[in-house]
């Protein structure tokens, strides 16, 4: 995959390769969000969706925690449930999503299409160009799609959930449906993030919060090869167009499976705090771990953030890590605990790399 020569890659870039760094590049997940006082100023006057919808509103919130916190990433500022409308189910938020319909039966599924990113998407395609030429090279974009499983369970459920009864019904009382449901998933995602690499995101994730519901069996057959099949896409459009676009898996609550993750087809794991990053390791040897401070450690005191960050870092050892929360920021964050967090995690991690 690589024809840019290693070292004009960025440091982000080096790091998901398994690089040893100079220091440990940090992003946050949801860094675009309710805790920041200027993406609030901006949602007064437009809604969420309008937000995604608009490039240059896109644009503007991706670049808020950039010139804020002087991440090593920007993330697109768009949602996982984004490409939904395109394959038949409006959807809206508030400030959780909800869907118009649910999808649990086979004609369900079948009335569902594969839209075709360019066309029903190409607002974010448009925000992706925008945004990557707002950034001029100095911060790399991440593009990125929600994984198959955990789409899947927004379109069954209908919205959030807190028993996930009706998506494990679908997968135990009827799998050729919920199969098909996955390939159509899998196919949207596949195509909505190679279209995004070709638009010029830098990096691609796949989140898959929900895909901790699942047994280690069943992750096999319910999430992996779906996972798989999204990130192949991502590595051709990447090898067409000739670049490095290192490709992040986020499992969610993955204790259960950890070591599966290495057959996903990603060069980085982001994993949550419930794992410590020394165990992740052995079961991920070769991979790069993405993450994992808990997100509440953020409403602590500089102490303990500083505390926690080091443990991170040292669980994390010295090369192969990319640091970030375990999950989102919590929108009651403090955004100069947030700067902190970054200005702690350069200092600490330059030194350990000296
Ligand atoms: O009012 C608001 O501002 C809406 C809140 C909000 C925001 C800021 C939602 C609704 N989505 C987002 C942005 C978002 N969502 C990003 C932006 C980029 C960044 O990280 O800065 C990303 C990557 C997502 C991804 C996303 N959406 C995931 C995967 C990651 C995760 O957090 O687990 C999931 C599960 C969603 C669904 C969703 N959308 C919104 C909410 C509140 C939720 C989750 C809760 C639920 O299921 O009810």
């Amino acid at each position: 995959m690589a024809e840019t020569p290693a070292a004009t890659l960025p440091l982000f870039h080096r790091a998901c390769l398994g690089e040893h760094v100079e220091r440990t590049p940090i992003w946050i997940m949801r860094q675009a969000g309710r805790y920041l006082p200027e993406y609030r100023a901006l949602r007064e006057r437009h809604d969420f969706l309008t937000s995604c919808r608009t490039p240059e509103l896109a644009c503007e919130i991706t670049l808020q925690p950039v010139r804020r916190l002087e991440v090593d990433a920007a993330i697109l500022f768009s949602d996982i449930l984004v490409p939904l409308p395109g394959m038949g189910v409006d959807v809206t938020f508030n400030p959780g999503p909800h869907l118009a319909r649910t999808i649990r039966t086979e004609s369900d599924v079948r009335g569902l299409v594969v839209p075709d990113p360019r066309e029903s998407m190409g607002y974010v395609l448009d925000a992706v160009k925008l945004t990557r030429a707002e950034l001029a090279g100095r911060t790399p974009l991440i593009g990125f799609a929600g994984a198959p499983f955990t789409v899947a369970t927004y379109l069954v459920e209908g919205g959030g959930s807190k028993s996930f009864s009706a998506i494990k019904s679908l997968l135990f009382s009827a799998p050729a449906v919920a199969h098909e449901l996955l390939g159509i998933c899998a196919d949207t995602a596949g195509e909505y993030l190679a279209a995004q690499v070709d638009a010029g995101a830098d990096a691609a994730m796949l989140f898959d919060t929900w895909a901790g519901l699942l047994s280690p069996a069943d992750f096999d057959t319910f999430a992996l090869p779906y996972v798989r099949r999204v990130l192949l896409r991502v590595q051709a459009a990447a090898a067409r167009a000739g670049r490095v676009v290192p490709r992040i898996y986020y499992a969610g609550n993955a204790g259960g499976w950890i070591d599966r993750c290495r057959d996903v087809g990603a060069d980085v794991i982001g994993l949550d705090w419930r794992l410590d990053l020394d165990r992740a390791r052995r079961s991920l040897p070769g991979l790069t771990l993405q993450g994992n401070l808990d997100p509440a450690v953020l409403l602590g005191t500089r102490e303990l953030i500083r505390e926690r960050a080091s443990a991170v870092l040292d669980a994390a050892g010295p090369a192969g890590h990319v640091f970030n929360l375990g999950h989102g920021i919590l929108p009651e964050s403090d955004p100069d605990h947030a700067r902190f967090l970054v200005d702690t995690v350069r200092e600490l991690s330059a030194r350990r790399a000296s």
